[in-house]
């Protein structure tokens, strides 16, 4: 049978990134199948579209997996696929916690044939099964022998065969600069980040998080070895078609053990697997310096830190009491002192925040060192604590917020402002921080670090400024290219200077410049 799997986009926003869920059951498929994969982010489709490329491709199920976010499309395109008479299976946090809604059974119309409830890698292979034969049951939730929820080790984590899989919609260099950009340095033909986990689980409990409930907060991890292993074929891929590759780990929390993390990092290091990579840490735990040192030795550039307040009271109010507000700046400077920079995540329409948060959060922020700040709206997402707290309290203004997906919008009232003051800061937040000076002075304020980073910074701004403002077209981004010219400009200018006087500098040994780890 051939099968597709699809992740729908949003509309609004394009992922720079494929998601690992896809390419896990794809690798979990039992052999005789084939699999197709279609990422909505890098090869948008509406409903017409997939169901053309499901009849040309004799594609006989659809697997849909979506967040939140994206559920609005994923339930329009299974509907047209199932129109087409092609069965669908749902899977994914939100289906997860609404399963009535995607089965029909809450008063709307059905969306999906059938559902995989939480962590699909035990129940896909048995879905595909009952899908062969035509017996599709309704819900397939992982349990063990006594029918007793089950969470899936990753000690036995599949061989993602990243050698093979067929990557050229994730390319994230345009098709026309490829041939060009393959020649410069080791080469640059080719640049995809990839997301891989190196295990699951938080037991934090975040009001706000759907993780602690989706992934249980009993913590899994692979074996180190299988980590390493899949960076190596990673790495090779990327030598083999002259290009560069970079990693998510897309773990929630990356140092929830850090003993565990620092010996994986070690191993990554002995084995010669550095590749450039990001991953998600909470603040609390990048305190231990030499925890730090491994990072950036491993080859870590970006942390993402949800910091989402400078506020205490907030912080306390949705359950993240561990965040020490007084402690960003120390944190930050640790990382940026070894040439690693954080994506700091902000929250504004907390209880605690009045107008105006969005100017004091950033009085804050240009008292650390460049990074990217993103700024988001308190969201209640379904079945998590603050969804429960705000529709007892009555808060909830549109209970089924997802069903009408409307970006950066709150879903309910915030204590001490209004919800036009909310989305004010944060447009706010945005604005100041993406607006061609604010991205100008970033650049200028790295001036002694080596160009290398004042690009990574730059291209990493205008990339995060297309999270708030439009960006999707070539028009857009020729606009805000335009609009940046003077950081390019000065850009440009640096690089033809230092490449000049490279040129005339006598061959006798120079100092090292400071070079990334
Ligand atoms: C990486 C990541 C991202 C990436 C993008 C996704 C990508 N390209 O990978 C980035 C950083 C861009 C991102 C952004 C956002 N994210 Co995010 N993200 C994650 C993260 C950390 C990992 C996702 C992942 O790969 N997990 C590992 C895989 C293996 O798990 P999985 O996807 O759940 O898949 C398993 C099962 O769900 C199931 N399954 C999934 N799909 C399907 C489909 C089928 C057919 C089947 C059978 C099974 C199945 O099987 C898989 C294997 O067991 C998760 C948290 C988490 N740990 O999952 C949050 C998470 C998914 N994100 C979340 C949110 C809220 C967001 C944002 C809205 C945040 C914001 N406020 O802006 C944005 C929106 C992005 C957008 N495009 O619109 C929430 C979603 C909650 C929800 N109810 O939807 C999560 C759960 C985190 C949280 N704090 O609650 N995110
Ligand atoms: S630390 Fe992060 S992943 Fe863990 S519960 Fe809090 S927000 Fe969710």
């Amino acid at each position: 049978m051939r099968i597709l799997l699809y992740n729908p986009d949003n509309g609004v926003t394009r992922n720079f990134m494929p998601h690992l869920w896809m390419f896990l059951l794809q690798a979990l498929t039992p052999p005789e199948h084939d699999v197709v994969l279609i990422d909505g982010n890098a090869q948008p489709m509406d409903e017409a579209g997939i169901v053309r490329f499901v009849r040309e491709q004799n594609i006989g199920l659809v697997g849909i997996g979506a967040m939140t976010r994206m559920i609005a499309k994923a339930y329009r395109m299974a509907d047209a696929i199932r129109s087409a008479g092609v069965p669908v299976v749902m899977g994914g946090p939100h289906v997860t916690e609404e399963a009535d809604e995607a089965l029909g059974r809450s008063g709307g119309p059905r969306h999906a044939d059938a559902v995989a409830l939480g962590e699909a890698d035990e129940t896909w292979p048995k879905i595909v099964e009952d899908a062969t034969r035509g017996q599709l049951k309704d819900l397939y939730a992982p349990v063990d022998a006594f029918g007793q929820s089950k969470k899936p080790s990753l000690q036995e984590y599949p061989t993602i065969p990243w050698d093979k899989i067929n990557l050229n919609q994730f390319n994230l260099i345009p098709k026309l600069a490829k041939r060009a950009l393959a020649r410069i340095g080791e080469g640059w033909g080719t640049f995809r980040i990839i997301p891989m986990e190196s295990g699951r689980g938080c037991p934090y409990g975040c009001e706000f998080c759907t993780v602690t409930g989706f992934f249980g907060d009993s913590i899994r991890f692979r074996t180190n070895e299988s980590v390493v292993n899949e960076l190596l074929l990673l790495k090779a891929r990327a030598k083999s078609e002259l290009g560069q590759i970079a990693v998510f780990f897309i773990d929630d929390n990356f140092a929830i053990n850090i003993k565990r993390t620092k010996s994986l990092l070690r191993d990554i290091i002995a084995a010669g697997a550095q590749v450039n990579w990001v991953a998600q840490i909470s603040a609390n735990l990048l305190r231990d310096e030499e925890l730090v040192d491994l990072i950036s030795a491993s080859g870590g550039k970006w942390v993402f830190i949800g910091m989402e307040s400078i506020d205490p009271a907030n912080l306390a109010d949705v359950k993240k009491g561990f965040n020490k507000p007084g402690e960003y700046a120390a944190v930050l400077d640790r990382l940026a002192q070894r040439n690693v920079f954080a994506i700091t995540s902000f929250i504004f329409g907390m209880d605690n925040d009045t107008p105006g948060v969005a100017d004091r959060t950033l009085k804050e922020i240009r008292t650390w060192p460049p990074g990217l700040p993103i700024f988001g709206l308190l969201t209640p997402l379904p079945a998590t604590p603050l969804y429960k707290r705000l529709e007892v309290a009555g808060r909830l203004t549109r209970t089924k917020h997802w069903l009408e997906f409307l970006p950066f919008t709150m879903a309910h009232t915030p204590l001490k402002m209004s919800i036009d003051e909310a989305h004010n800061e944060v447009r706010r937040g945005w604005s100041r921080s993406y607006s061609p000076e604010a991205i100008e002075a970033a650049v200028d304020s790295l001036n002694h670090k080596p160009l290398g980073y004042r690009i990574n910074i730059f291209i990493a701004r205008l990339c995060f400024r297309g999270i708030y403002f439009p960006q999707l077209g070539r028009f857009a981004w020729l606009k805000t290219i335009v609009e940046n010219r003077r950081t390019i400009f000065k850009l440009v200018r640096q690089g033809l200077t230092s490449g000049l006087s490279a040129a005339v500098r006598p061959a006798v040994p120079q100092p090292a410049p400071e070079q990334p780890h």
